[in-house]
Formats: C-alpha cells, sequence, structure tokens
C-alpha cells in the first residue's frame, strides 16, 4: 500500500493539491462573472453605432424596403447595393442580379422570424434578424450562378425557402436595369 504524505496538520498531498484546484476554479468562475457584468454594462452604455433598427411592421409600406426598392442598384460610384427581404418562406428577389468584379454591399431586412442566408461558393453568410438591418460587402470575382438557402430554421417551410445569385458581366448588368432595380427573377 502506498505511504500517505501527512504535513503537520496532517493534510495528505492530494488533499493540498484539491484545496488548491478550489481557489484556481474560484478565481476562474469570480473572473468570468466578473467579465460578463462588465460587458453588460458597457455593451448597455454604449450600443454599436453602426446597428441600423428598422419597424418590421411598417416594412411594407415606407423606407428603404418596400417592394419597389429591392433588387439590385447601382450607385453614383459604381458600387452595387442589392436591398433583399426574408420572410416565411422565400426572399424577395428571388434572384439577385450582381456584376462581375464590383464591389457589393447588401441590405437585408425579415418581415417575420429569424432567417438567414448563405451564398454557395463563396464567403457569403448573413443573419436576418426582423427589426434589425443587416449589412454584408462582398464581391464576386467570376460570372455564374449561386444558390443561396435559407440557413436558420423559420417555421415548416424553410427547407423550401431558396433564392439565386447570378453573377454575370457589368454590361449585362447595367442593361438589365429597369426603373432603377435589376434582378433576374424571370
Ligand atoms: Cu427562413
Amino acid at each position: 500500500m502506498a505511504e500517505l504524505h501527512n504535513d503537520a496538520h496532517g493534510a495528505t498531498v492530494a488533499e493540498r493539491a484539491e484545496a488548491r484546484w478550489v481557489w484556481i476554479v474560484g478565481a476562474i468562475i469570480v473572473f468570468l462573472t466578473g467579465m460578463l457584468v462588465y460587458m453588460s454594462l458597457h455593451w448597455a452604455a454604449m450600443p454599436p453605432t453602426r446597428m441600423e433598427t428598422i419597424d418590421p411592421g411598417t416594412l411594407h409600406l415606407s423606407g428603404e424596403f418596400v417592394e419597389a426598392n429591392l433588387g439590385s442598384a447601382r450607385e453614383a460610384d459604381g458600387s452595387v447595393t442589392v436591398r433583399l427581404l426574408g420572410s416565411q418562406y422565400a426572399f424577395t428577389p428571388q434572384c439577385v442580379l450582381v456584376p462581375r468584379d464590383t464591389p457589393v454591399q447588401i441590405r437585408g431586412t425579415s418581415s417575420d422570424v429569424v432567417h438567414g442566408f448563405s451564398i454557395s461558393n463563396t464567403n457569403v453568410n448573413v443573419m436576418l434578424a426582423p427589426g434589425y438591418i443587416s449589412n454584408f460587402r462582398t464581391r464576386f470575382e467570376k460570372t455564374g450562378e449561386h444558390v443561396m438557402p435559407c440557413h436558420e430554421f423559420c417555421g415548416i417551410g424553410h427547407a423550401a425557402m431558396w433564392a439565386h445569385v447570378k453573377v454575370v458581366e457589368p454590361a449585362e448588368f447595367d442593361l438589365a436595369i429597369k426603373n432603377g432595380r435589376a434582378s433576374c427573377v424571370q
């Protein structure tokens, strides 16, 4: 049988090691709790300045996300802004048209529950939360088609919630603009 090493007070080596770990774990808990309290106070006092909010109840009536304003638009600086809406169970527009090799800013929101999308073979991955406007800047290097599924479970029709993204030559994109907006919805 192994010999127990007792110190002057009769505690074994194992007991002293356990007591040390109680202090280390306690310190970690105190540190994490402190961080939680500090960050809560910090974000409550200084919310991110770029956070944009919007009333999901009046989206279709006025403002940036009315139907006539959805789709892709050419900006004065040559870049393209895509505005899209996620709703149970479709994206509007259903087909997003963008020019190749052009800075693209995607602005989106939701009219009901939380949705999200990713665009195949790109790093585009965006959450769409009701009440907030999501922003994503990207650039498509090659022409071609991508699929854009909703990647946030949003209800019974979630699996059927898809859109497409079509990347075309810039000249072809400009030809598709009608009333200031372009899409590839047939
Ligand atoms: Cu969805």
